[in-house]
């Protein structure tokens, strides 16, 4: 075994830091890779969803330790994908159009909250009528045993 111990001990520490890192990385791209989308992604729709739909690009990108530049194009690119919308006013991210039930199979069991205001998402597989016709459907959508969206969208939330 070769001998490190002239090597920066701040490095040592940086590189030790990074494997277990790297790993967890590869894990969660291996776990997203059904889904289509990139680890980054993923953090930002969980970060969302713990914030709620008050959740802006700068308290996303302190919630990541980012750069407000780097995340507002992260979040225009995902945007363009469907992934999220902003809310033109103020630049909320407010609705997720959950694709193919993304984070339905994401979810990992806590208890979340998917609908705020009265105005939930949009989940590509709902099957609900909307007979009063005000884009909210009728029934609820069940995510999961754990999670409920009680006005899930007719439509994707388009500006
Ligand atoms: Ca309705």
């Amino acid at each position: 075994m070769k001998n490190y111990s002239f090597v920066d001990q701040d490095y040592e520490l940086w590189v030790l830091l990074h494997q277990p890192r790297d790993a967890v990385f590869k894990a969660r791209e291996k776990e997203l890779s059904p889904y289509g989308i990139s680890t980054m992604q993923a953090a930002v729709l969980f970060i969302i969803l713990a914030i709620g739909n008050e959740a802006t690009p700068t308290e996303i990108s302190r919630w990541l330790l980012r750069e407000p530049h780097s995340v507002s194009n992260l979040l225009s690119r995902m945007e363009k994908e469907g992934l999220v919308t902003k809310d033109g006013k103020d630049n909320r991210i407010v609705h997720n159009s959950l694709i193919e039930n993304l984070v339905n199979a994401m979810d990992a069991g806590e208890e979340n909250i998917w609908d705020y205001g009265g105005q939930g998402n949009y989940w590509s597989d709902y099957k609900g009528s909307d007979k009063d016709d005000d884009g909210i459907g009728d029934a609820p959508y069940r995510i999961d045993k754990n999670g409920i969206d009680k006005y899930p969208l007719m439509e994707p939330y388009l500006r």
